[in-house]
C-alpha cells in the first residue's frame, strides 16, 4: 500500500552559523552567532516524534560526514589549512534539509510504474553542492528496493534543489497526480537556484506524462524577497495548494494552468494584503508540512512555532481554522535551531510516496529507535559551536566520532 513517508535529515554535530547563503535571509542575520548542535539535533527529534505520535509514517536520514575532507582535497586543501571560508562550507550541516535533496516522482505518476528519485545538484551555492555524492549514496542504499529508480544529478550548470521546488496534486497519494516544477530566472540581487532545464530534464528521466506535468515560474518579487526556494511561499498536499499571493510570477496564468491540469484543486491563497511577503517569509508560513491526518481526520498544518508568535499570520490561521478551510489543526512544532538558517519543518523533510516495506527499515523510524538517536546526541553531539571553532582539531575528532557512534548505533557504518 503506497503511502506517504517523511523522510527527516538527522541534523548533524556540524551544524553551525556561517552565514553561507546569499538571499536566505535567516543566514545572513545568524551569520557569527554561536550555534547549538545538541539542542538543534534534538528539536528535529522530537519533531519526528510529534509526527509518528500523529499516526504519519517517519524516516530519516543520517548526517554526511562533514567537514568533507575529499571535497576540500579536490581544491588542493585540508581541514586543517583551508582558507576560512573553505573551510566553513566543508563543514556546513546543511543535508539536514532534506527537501532539498533530492525531486521525487511517485510510482503512479510514471510511464514505468517506478518511484523516480534525482538526486539534486545543488550547485548555486558552494557549500551545499557537495552534498550530493554522499545523499547519492544513501539514497541507493534507503531505497534499493526495484520499486524505486535512483537518479544521478543533472550536470551543472544547471541548478537543481530538489524538492523544495516541486509539488504534486493528487486525490489520494497512491493515485496518479499532476506534478508542478517551480523554477526561477536570474539577474536580480539574489540567485535563482533552480532552473528550468534541469526541472525539464528530471521531468524526463522520471517518464512523467507532459500532460500532467507543468514547469511554473517562480515570481522574482519572491526571489528577491528572500523566498529562495518555492517552498517558503507554498505548500501543495493531495488536492490543496496553499499559497502567497505572490509565489508565481505569472499569478493568474499560473493558477489556470492549475485548474486546467488538475480541475479538482483547491487554491488556499493568502493574500499580501492580510500576510505581507516579510510576514511570511520570517514566520515561514507556507514552509509548514501540510499532511494529511490518519482516520479522515482532515489536513494537519505542523508550522514552526514563528507563525504563532507573528501577529498577521496567527490571526489569517486562526481565522482560517474557525471557517471552513481545508487546514483543520494548526501544529506548531520548535525547529528554532534550523529557522535560524533558513529551514523550516519542510524543508527538513523529504517526502516519499512509497509501500514502507520497500523501504530499508534501517531509515524507517520509531519511537524506540528515535530515542536511541536521541541519546547519541545528547551523549556525543557538541553544545555549542562558534565561527571560531572549526579550526579546531580537537572539534574535527569530536563531530567524526559523534557521527561514527550514530551510523554504528543504527547498523549504517557501510555508509562511513
Ligand atoms: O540552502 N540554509 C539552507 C536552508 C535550506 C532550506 N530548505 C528549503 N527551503 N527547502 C539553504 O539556504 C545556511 C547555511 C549557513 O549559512 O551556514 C543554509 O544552507
Amino acid at each position: 500500500m503506497l503511502t506517504e513517508i517523511n523522510f527527516d535529515g538527522i541534523i548533524g554535530p556540524t551544524h553551525n552559523y556561517a552565514g553561507l547563503s546569499q538571499g536566505n535571509i535567516a543566514s545572513a542575520t545568524h551569520k557569527g552567532d554561536a550555534s547549538q548542535p545538541r539542542a538543534a539535533a534534538l528539536q528535529g527529534i522530537d519533531k519526528m516524534r510529534h509526527n509518528l505520535a500523529l499516526g504519519l509514517p517517519q524516516g530519516f536520514f543520517m548526517p554526511l560526514d562533514r567537514p568533507d575532507a575529499p571535497w576540500l582535497e579536490t581544491l588542493g586543501t585540508t581541514p586543517d589549512s583551508a582558507e576560512p571560508h573553505l573551510r566553513a562550507q566543508a563543514w556546513s550541516a546543511s543535508s539536514m534539509w532534506a527537501a532539498n535533496a533530492a525531486t521525487v516522482s511517485p510510482a503512479p505518476d510514471s510511464a514505468d510504474g517506478k518511484c523516480h528519485l534525482t538526486v539534486a545538484n545543488l550547485v548555486t551555492m558552494p557549500h551545499r553542492s557537495h552534498e550530493w555524492p554522499g545523499t547519492l549514496a544513501q539514497l541507493r542504499l534507503a531505497f534499493a528496493d526495484p520499486a524505486f529508480a535512483v537518479h544521478a544529478p543533472v550536470p551543472a550548470p544547471f541548478g537543481d534543489e530538489g524538492a523544495a521546488n516541486h509539488m504534486r496534486l493528487c486525490n489520494g497519494h497512491d493515485g496518479a497526480g499532476v506534478e508542478i516544477f517551480v523554477y526561477g530566472i536570474g539577474g536580480g540581487r539574489f540567485p535563482a537556484r533552480q532552473h528550468l532545464d534541469a526541472s525539464k530534464a528530471i521531468a524526463r528521466h522520471h517518464r512523467l506524462d507532459p500532460a500532467r506535468t507543468l514547469f511554473i515560474r517562480q515570481s522574482d518579487t519572491a526571489i528577491q524577497g528572500g523566498a529562495f526556494h518555492n517552498d517558503v511561499v507554498a505548500v501543495a498536499n493531495e488536492h490543496v495548494l496553499f499559497t502567497h499571493e505572490t509565489a508565481f510570477e505569472d499569478r493568474e496564468a499560473a493558477h489556470a494552468e492549475i485548474r486546467a491540469a488538475f480541475p479538482a484543486v483547491e487554491i488556499v491563497e493568502v493574500a499580501a494584503s492580510a500576510v505581507s511577503l516579510p510576514d511570511a517569509i520570517k514566520s515561514y508560513l507556507f514552509n509548514a508540512q501540510l499532511v494529511s491526518l490518519p482516520d479522515g481526520g482532515g489536513m494537519g498544518l505542523v508550522l514552526p512555532s514563528e507563525a504563532r508568535e507573528t501577529p498577521s499570520v496567527w490571526r489569517w490561521l486562526e481565522a482560517h481554522v474557525a471557517g471552513n478551510g481545508p487546514i483543520r489543526r494548526l501544529l506548531p512544532v520548535n525547529v528554532r535551531q534550523s529557522m535560524a538558517n533558513g529551514g523550516g519543518p519542510a524543508c527538513l523533510r523529504l517526502r516519499v510516496v512509497a509501500d514502507p516495506a520497500t523501504v530499508d527499515p534501517r531509515f524507517m523510524a520509531d519511537h524506540a529507535k528515535l530515542d536511541r538517536i536521541a541519546e547519541v546526541v545528547t551523549s556525543h553531539w557538541p553544545e555549542a559551536i562558534a565561527p571560531g571553532d572549526l579550526a579546531s582539531t580537537a572539534l574535527l575528532a569530536d563531530v567524526r566520532r559523534a557521527r561514527a557512534t550514530l551510523l554504528d548505533a543504527l547498523g549504517l557504518s557501510e555508509l562511513g
